[in-house]
């Protein structure tokens, strides 16, 4: 069967950043893919996994860095995988159920690491963010609306500037912020006697690395000589089971015209959308079960993928 135009159309939203962060696009791949199931007409089994095959495969080649999103797809595509079942009917009930799933889970647990990180803020911090996070603005909503008082530096985030976007929902909440070119970082922490920087996560590695939106490694970095702590907000399907064998995290290129539409003859221009910070400047990593330092992070990922290694997409873990 011929993918449905919705599905084509979130695949093109997310590949051109209509929709983005890592959470979002794992809830949105996980609702297409519930669509997905929703639309098919046809009426043999077999027929509709190698349909359903395709909008995974479709979905998880949109974006190649933030974990959450082949996890997210196989999460869903799990239950259609593993399952037995007597018509299509059975088996699109099983993939929309796990979509169900995995979409509560995610919303929980954004809520649930709001409430445990929410405790790390005091009143009087002044806290440097980057980028757009949901999972960092909801430990700062949170600990807002719990009455704590301090001061967010949002920093631009060139080329796509989603620093705007962070500053614009903290302002909206009342939330004192104030927005800072990227490159302001080092003075702002000097001038501002900056008390804790918080950041979200596309990907972690299991040795600890965090991958995050380009330039999370120089505030880190920053941090790390100025004994600042630095702590990560992070969902657990962030964290890459194909890195425990090994495997590197692909970091996107996006296009040059991002960066400047018509460069003088003879420049070449990269945009590379994401880093990795290396685990020693990594203090804390706020997931929904719980604060865990990097060491941890191969822990979690063996109480995750040991009994599920397809979700690992067959890699054995
Ligand atoms: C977004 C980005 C965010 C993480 C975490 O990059 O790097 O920090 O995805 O966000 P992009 P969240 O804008 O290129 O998608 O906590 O919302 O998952």
């Amino acid at each position: 069967m011929e993918l449905p135009e919705e599905v084509r159309r979130i695949a093109e939203d997310i590949k051109a950043m209509r929709i983005r962060g890592a959470g979002r696009i794992a809830r949105a791949a996980a609702q297409t893919l519930m669509l997905a199931a929703e639309a098919y007409k046809g009426d043999s089994l077999e027929d509709f996994r190698a349909y359903m095959e395709e909008v995974a495969r479709l979905l998880i080649s949109t974006r190649p860095t933030a974990v959450s999103l082949p996890n997210a797809v196989n999460y869903v595509m799990r239950a259609l995988r593993e399952g037995r079942f007597q018509s299509p009917e059975d088996a699109r009930k099983a993939v929309v159920e796990a979509a169900r799933d995995f979409i509560e889970y995610s919303l929980q647990a954004v809520r649930r690491i709001g409430e445990i990180g929410s405790r790390l803020i005091e009143t009087g911090d002044r806290i440097i963010t980057h980028c757009n996070s949901n999972a960092v603005e909801s430990i700062l909503v949170t600990a807002w609306r719990s009455g704590k008082r301090f001061h967010v530096y949002a920093t631009e985030t060139r080329p796509r500037f989603q620093g705007y976007i962070t500053a614009r929902n903290l302002a909206r909440e009342g939330i004192p912020v104030t927005l800072v070119p990227d490159s302001a970082v080092l003075s702002v922490m000097r001038s501002r006697r900056i008390t804790r920087v918080i950041v979200g996560a596309d990907t972690i590695a299991a040795n600890g690395a965090v991958i995050n939106k380009i330039g999370t490694s120089q505030i880190a970095l920053a941090a790390h000589l100025h004994r600042i702590p630095f702590i990560v907000a992070t969902e657990t399907y962030k964290f890459s089971p194909y890195t425990v064998v090994g495997q590197p995290v692909e970091i996107e290129e996006r296009p040059p015209e991002e960066v400047l539409e018509n460069p003088p003859e003879g420049v070449v221009i990269r945009n590379p959308a994401f880093d990795a910070t290396p685990p020693e400047y990594v203090d804390m990593i706020v997931t929904e079960r719980g604060i865990i330092p990097p060491k941890s992070v191969a822990l979690v990922l063996w109480e995750l993928f040991r009994r599920r290694p397809a979700e690992a997409g067959g890699v054995k873990v």
